[in-house]
């Protein structure tokens, strides 16, 4: 039997505003970039996948821009002609001619799984064992700068049925400041909202130390990543009566594997892109259920392709027991697909549609794309 192979890869990036200045502890971004790249296969598939960062490179190591190059340059002439039905096979190739770069590896992977689910008619989450559920649980970041904003933004998500938990981000000011911000959202929303911080690696271990059970005490029930190394953090868990989640320091199956071993988090934020593709993704999740670690579907704020790319991935774990924060195409302003997706009663649908069970509107998405590398001013 002949298999289809791939014939052509495609690249462009895509500056799309966010719906207000998102602030982290590493950088405030006023949009997003996402990197799409399209794999066109010889039996007239095309599959769409997508890369993107937080702030450009204030997060991580590579930028769209990087992944764009990265795969005109090194990935797609090592693709072109390669079979498109052996996924596995393919990437474990690029991975020898390629090192590290996951964000670039997990949008190919992604777009060869598109294609593939297309080409069989099934959606992917079938392609990765099976869907267990048909809808998962979102939840929102608060990330204005400002407590009343926050709890504004958060009574109105409560109030559509959107989002009933919320990520504060925190670590840009003083640990007391944040404190009374976390204490002030939690005590305006009372039980009707579940409340989990995101220090993005900006304490220190004392400072960790000190502010963690003060957190616990205002009502919050998860602190993300609080300190940057995972020595640190796996001195802090179980000292205090709260979970605490890796995210910065999972960059794949090796480091889950050490994390795991020293039961260094409580929970994972399993992230596509940072753990270098879906497949990648899963054997996190596996290292984790048979540590005892409890897991979330991360975001890199992507997205509609990534988002629902790891949608059809969460919807196959056995365990999701912190549900995810799949919410990225709900930040950006521009909807860039031709049906939106389903988010409602605090979940989104996971869809049930061949490859992805999305459709890219090209015309909305021109107008947005970049000449190549230079960014477009408007
Ligand atoms: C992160 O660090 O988890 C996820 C949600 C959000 O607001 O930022 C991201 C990144
Ligand atoms: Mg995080």
């Amino acid at each position: 039997m002949t298999h289809p192979t791939i014939e052509r890869i495609e690249t462009r990036l895509v500056d799309l505003p966010t719906i207000r200045p998102h602030k982290l502890s590493v950088a405030t971004m006023y949009g997003q970039t996402l990197m799409l790249v399209k794999v066109y296969c010889s039996d007239g598939v095309v599959g769409i996948g997508e890369g993107t960062t937080i702030a450009g490179m204030a997060y991580g190591p590579e930028s769209p821009e990087a992944m764009k190059v990265a795969i005109d340059t090194y990935f797609a002439p090592a693709m072109v002609g390669q079979d498109a039905t052996r996924i596995q096979t393919l990437m474990a190739h690029l991975g020898k001619l390629v090192r590290v770069n996951h964000f670039s590896k997990s949008a190919l992977e992604t777009a060869l799984l598109d294609a593939h689910g297309k080409r069989l008619g099934v959606p992917v989450s079938e392609l990765l064992g099976g869907r267990r559920r048909e809808r998962v649980p979102v939840a929102w970041t608060l990330a204005s700068g400002d407590t009343a904003k926050d709890i504004a933004e958060a009574e109105q998500m409560l109030e559509v049925r959107r989002h009933k938990v919320f990520k504060l981000k925190i670590g840009a000011k003083a640990p007391d400041v944040d404190i009374r911000h976390v204490a002030e959202i939690k005590k305006a929303l009372g039980e009707r909202a579940a409340v989990r911080v995101d220090v993005n690696m900006a304490w220190s271990e004392t400072q960790a130390a000190r502010a963690i059970p003060a957190l616990a005490d205002a009502g919050c029930e998860l602190v993300e990543q609080p300190v940057a190394s995972a020595a640190a953090l796996a001195r802090l868990v179980r000292r205090f009566p709260v979970a605490l989640m890796a995210d910065e320091v999972l960059q794949g199956p090796d480091s889950a594997f050490e994390i795991a071993k020293q039961q260094g988090a409580d929970v994972f934020a399993i992230k596509i892109e940072q753990s270098g593709g879906l497949f990648a993704a899963q054997r996190v999740a596996a290292i984790a259920d048979a540590a005892g670690i409890e897991l979330y579907g991360g975001t890199m704020l992507e997205g509609a392709f990534s988002t629902i790319a790891s949608a059809h991935l969460f919807a196959s774990f056995a365990n999701l027991q912190w549900g995810t924060e799949l919410f990225g195409p709900l930040l950006i302003t521009e909807e860039i697909l031709t049906k939106p997706l389903d988010y409602s009663d605090f979940e989104l649908t996971v869809p049930a549609g061949p490859g992805l069970g999305i459709e890219l509107d090209e015309a909305r998405v021109e107008r947005f794309t970049r000449n190549g590398l230079t960014k477009v001013t408007r």
